[in-house]
């Protein structure tokens, strides 16, 4: 039987994404007695920080421990960057507030830490059938062709490198982000570099399946072909960093 329950940190990123919160506040598994939720709201036209605010004293019975911030920078991965250093868990959680990934999967996402069967869990959109809706087609082509890019960094037959759920210890996150400020810095979105801390630590990777969901409030925030662009630069410069390590 499992009895270890290391503490976590569940950084969640919003922007315009007002609609979702308290579905946030209401379906989040409960995984460990220490358990944070963070909350970096930034660069948002709708009620996304008013929400946060009003949901964080309504359910601060369930999850006394919730920290809210809202981003002076922006960008998803500035975001999320500001969410970590703030967080006092020993793994962390990456939740995007659109919740087209279930909070209920986050279990999954734990419980090989729990058992120490890995150091690094991220999701796949791209097993299971998905919600219709929930991604274009252009998007799927791309997103299979960067797992198929990634698959010799990582040895590890990656399917998906760009859900927004990855989970890691702070640990390794700090060490990487020490030592490649250039590969964090460069980043969008998170999920690059953060993969690129699996890469530099070898550490165990384990794939989670999610049954991805359709948007059920608000618009994308991201835009495709500049983030696209973005990503194959940041691919490049990941890729000649991991080498030259290697050499
Ligand atoms: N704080 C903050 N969060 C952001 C920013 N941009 C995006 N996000 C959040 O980052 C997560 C991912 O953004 P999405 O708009 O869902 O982008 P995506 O998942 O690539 O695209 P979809 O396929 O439309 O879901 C969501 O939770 C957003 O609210 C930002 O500038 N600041
Ligand atoms: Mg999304």
């Amino acid at each position: 039987m499992i009895r270890n329950k290391p503490s976590v940190s569940i950084i969640i990123p919003a922007r315009n994404e007002g609609g979702h919160i308290e579905d946030i506040f209401r379906r989040m598994p409960s995984l460990s007695p220490e358990q944070e939720l963070i909350f970096i709201e930034g660069n948002s036209s709708d009620n996304t920080w008013k929400e946060i605010q009003r949901c964080a004293s309504a359910y601060s019975e369930k999850w006394p421990a919730t920290v809210l911030l809202q981003q002076d920078g922006h960008g998803k991965a500035d975001a999320v960057w500001k969410g970590i250093a703030l967080a006092s868990g020993e793994i962390i959680m990456i939740l995007d507030a659109d919740i087209t990934v279930p909070p209920e999967s986050l279990r999954d996402f734990y419980t090989p830490f729990q058992n120490k069967t890995a150091a690094f869990t991220y999701g796949s959109r791209l097993v299971h059938p998905m919600e219709k809706g929930a991604m274009r087609f252009c998007n799927y082509f791309a997103n299979a062709m960067f797992a198929f890019l990634w698959r010799p960094l990582l040895h590890y037959p990656i399917t998906d490198t760009l859900c927004g759920t990855k989970v890691f210890y702070k640990k390794d996150y700090e060490t990487s982000r020490k030592k490649f400020p250039k590969v964090f810095d460069a980043d969008p979105y998170g999920d690059f570099a953060l993969l690129f801390t699996a890469a530099m630590h070898r550490s165990t990777i384990k794939e989670v399946p999610i049954h991805y969901k359709a948007r059920q409030y608000g618009t994308t925030n991201i835009s495709r072909w500049k983030g696209g662009i973005q990503l194959m630069n940041l691919y490049l410069l990941s890729m000649r960093t991991l080498l030259l390590e290697a050499l």
